[in-house]
């Protein structure tokens, strides 16, 4: 594979404006969570690091994606529209009542969606059973799932990373965007997990660890990761929550902005940041 970082850029772009529009239009949602984490979906849905077909979303060969910090759906359905599983017009449905753009991926209500996400802590154990289901299966098909890194004290993120451990699912990536916040404030104060990597390589995974918002590092880590073999792989994706339109957050006093839309009056200005 071989992926176009200047491309890649000007698509991260376009899933940050979208990410923003379609929040703001919903007026609710999270979007300074989709935006720590635009440069890892990007690269795996553009990047060529995911074989995946819109057209064809439940194809049994396909790799999965399970966006287990679920809040920040508006990241994986600015990609999914971007990618032709839908009309980008139905962005702004985000949120409406009907609308199967929820404000947390529903598996059964949307193609792309590989897991119903949302309550934390679940989405990798749903990813090392899809990782074991395609040993059982001897298909070839790799699972990626991305945590939060408030969401590392939740549900049984450990007894997955035990599990995948065990079975040395060299098929399973997990990426932690670490944007050093959560829901009430800095992760670490809620619940210390450092050392991330610490954890995740005492159960047996390969680790590593990028600024999860430069492309180019995102894609050498998605290269390193395919070419390992062995273990699973973590990427500790050091981030910043509201990447794109930090100095607009500053402004308004909050850099964690935590489940809030911004207002319409500010999306202009937060357009012309993320340009
Ligand atoms: C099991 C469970 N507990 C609590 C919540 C409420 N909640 C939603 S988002 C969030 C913070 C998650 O923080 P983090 O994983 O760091 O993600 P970020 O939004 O900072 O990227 C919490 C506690 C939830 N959705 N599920």
């Amino acid at each position: 594979m071989s992926a176009n970082l200047d491309q890649l850029k000007v698509t991260a772009k376009i899933i940050r404006a979208d990410i923003l529009r379609s929040t703001t239009a919903a007026g609710s949602g999270h979007p300074s969570s989709s935006l720590s984490a635009t440069e890892v979906v990007t690269a795996l849905y553009f990047g060529g690091f995911m074989k995946h077909d819109a057209k064809n979303p439940r194809w049994p060969d396909r790799d999965r994606f399970i966006l287990s910090k679920g809040h920040a759906a508006p990241v994986l359905y600015a990609a999914l529209a971007e990618s032709g599983y839908f009309p980008k017009a139905d962005l702004l449905t985000l949120r409406k009542l009907g609308s199967p753009l929820e404000g947390h991926p529903n598996y059964k209500r949307l193609g792309g969606v590989e897991a119903s996400t949302g309550s934390l802590g679940q989405g990798l154990s749903i990813g090392v059973g899809q990782a074991l289901a395609a040993r059982v299966d001897k298909k070839d098909f790799r699972v990626f799932v991305m945590t939060g890194d408030g969401e590392l004290g939740e549900g049984q993120i450990w007894e997955a990373a035990a599990t995948a451990g065990k079975y040395k699912l060299d098929n399973l990536v997990c990426i932690v965007d670490r944007n050093h916040f959560q829901q009430t404030g800095a992760a670490e104060d809620v619940l210390n997990m450092d050392p991330i990597d610490g954890k995740f390589a005492a159960f047996g995974w390969h680790t590593i660890t990028i600024n999860g918002n430069d492309m180019g590092e995102v894609v050498q880590a998605f290269q390193r990761a395919q070419e390992f073999k062995g273990q699973p792989t973590c990427i500790v994706s050091l981030t910043h929550k509201g990447q794109g339109i930090l100095p607009l957050l500053e402004k308004l006093g909050d850099t964690n902005f935590h489940g809030k839309p911004l207002p319409e009056k500010y999306l202009e200005e937060a357009l012309a940041l993320v340009k």
